[in-house]
């Protein structure tokens, strides 16, 4: 029997290469959608380039992506690509709606004209919920984004539905919740501290400098995370699903599980600093993610502080071997 072939958008990013890695497991042909840069950055995917795919094409232009589709005809389309930066968000608010929103209709729209039986995926975010409406936070709560990004997020999920319900295509949404890894990039609050503790406790730095320690998230593992991806296009019909761990902890205590698992007072080399505060925050995400669980029989296997202390082991391993210590 032929393999199934999926096409990955955003494949060069976290969640890109663990669901790629993924997808190969399954004996998937994996194709991934990669812009143009002037250096390449295929870090997350070296491992795995000989078994992919890859195919030029920008989530700005509409006809790279009907040439890919064409090309390819895939089954599935992950749609993982995004400006997903929430601080850049307010720096380059119109880029991002370009890229994270509208880049959803352009690829929706080239699959209704190329294969309208595609099964797609939107890579929809607890950002959607934002000022939070209630607490824990599932499919239904009302929307309330608190930056440009997540804004953007709720067009995206809004035309996801909408070409669902508009075309009858099988189109799915996960809002996912924060999900982290070793392969998180180094802006993102988990693995600024981790890396940056790696760093104090090897003595190539001396000090983090943090924004609002008050902030919760419910943070889960990725690798955990794009497995609840897959499971959402077996499914016979299109739906959307809150992906979450249930628990949320604040900013405060990942430096205490970072900090303390290499054995040093997070209060000591712990600098606040107002250019990592953001304009508008997002106080409290917890989700629900029961309707993942009765549904697709998904629960994440990673708990917080093992997937902190995975970061920090990764982070001193990458660090001794680049300083050869
Ligand atoms: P990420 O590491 O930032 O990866 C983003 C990917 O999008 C990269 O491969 C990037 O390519 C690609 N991309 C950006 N702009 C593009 C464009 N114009 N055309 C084509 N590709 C473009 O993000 P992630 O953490 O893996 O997240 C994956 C998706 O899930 C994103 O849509 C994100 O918004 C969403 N999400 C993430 C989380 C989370 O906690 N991680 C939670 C909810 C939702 P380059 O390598 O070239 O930059
Ligand atoms: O790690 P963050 O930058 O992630 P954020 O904003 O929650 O966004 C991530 O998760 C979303 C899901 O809800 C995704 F959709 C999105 O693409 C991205 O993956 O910040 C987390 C929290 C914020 O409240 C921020 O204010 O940490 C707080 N924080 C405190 N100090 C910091 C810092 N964040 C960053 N990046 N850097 C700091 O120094």
């Amino acid at each position: 029997m032929a393999k199934k072939r999926a096409l990955v958008t955003g494949i060069t990013g976290q969640d890109g290469s663990y669901l790629a890695e993924l997808l190969l497991a399954k004996d998937y042909e994996v194709f991934g959608l990669v812009r143009r840069t002037s250096t390449v950055n295929f870090e997350r995917i070296r491992h795995i380039q000989d078994q992919i795919t890859l195919i030029s094409g920008d989530m700005l232009d509409q006809t790279s992506m009907t040439r890919a589709l064409s090309d390819i005809r895939p089954q599935e389309v992950y749609n993982l690509a995004a400006q997903s930066f929430v601080q850049t968000s307010w720096t380059q608010p119109v880029f991002t709606g370009d890229v994270t929103g509208l880049g959803v209709t352009r690829l929706l729209d080239a699959i209704r004209a190329v294969d309208p039986t595609i099964r797609f995926y939107q890579a929809s975010s607890s950002e959607m919920f934002g000022k939070v409406q209630e607490v824990p936070q599932t499919e239904s709560t009302p929307l309330y984004p608190r930056s440009p990004y997540g804004v953007a997020k709720v067009y995206g999920h809004w035309i996801t539905i909408n070409y669902r319900e508009s075309y009858n295509m099988h189109c799915t949404s996960g809002i996912l919740f924060n999900h982290e890894s070793p392969r998180r990039g180094l802006e993102f609050v988990t693995r600024k501290v981790t890396h940056t503790v790696a760093q104090i406790k090897l003595g190539l730095a001396q000090e983090l400098r943090i924004g609002n320690l008050d902030a919760q998230r419910d943070w889960g593992f990725a690798g955990d995370y794009v497995q609840a991806m897959w499971l959402m296009l077996q499914q016979d019909t299109p739906d959307d699903f809150v992906i979450a761990t249930g628990t949320t902890q604040s900013v405060q205590r990942l430096l205490e599980v970072a900090f303390g698992h290499v054995d040093l007072d997070w209060n000591k080399y712990t600098v606040q600093d107002e250019r990592f505060m953001r304009p508008a925050e997002v106080d409290l995400l917890v989700g629900d993610p029961t309707k993942a669980g009765q549904k697709l029989g998904w629960k994440p296997a990673v708990t917080f502080e093992q997937l902190i202390q995975m970061m920090v082991e990764s982070d001193l391993k990458l660090l001794k071997a680049e300083h050869g210590k």
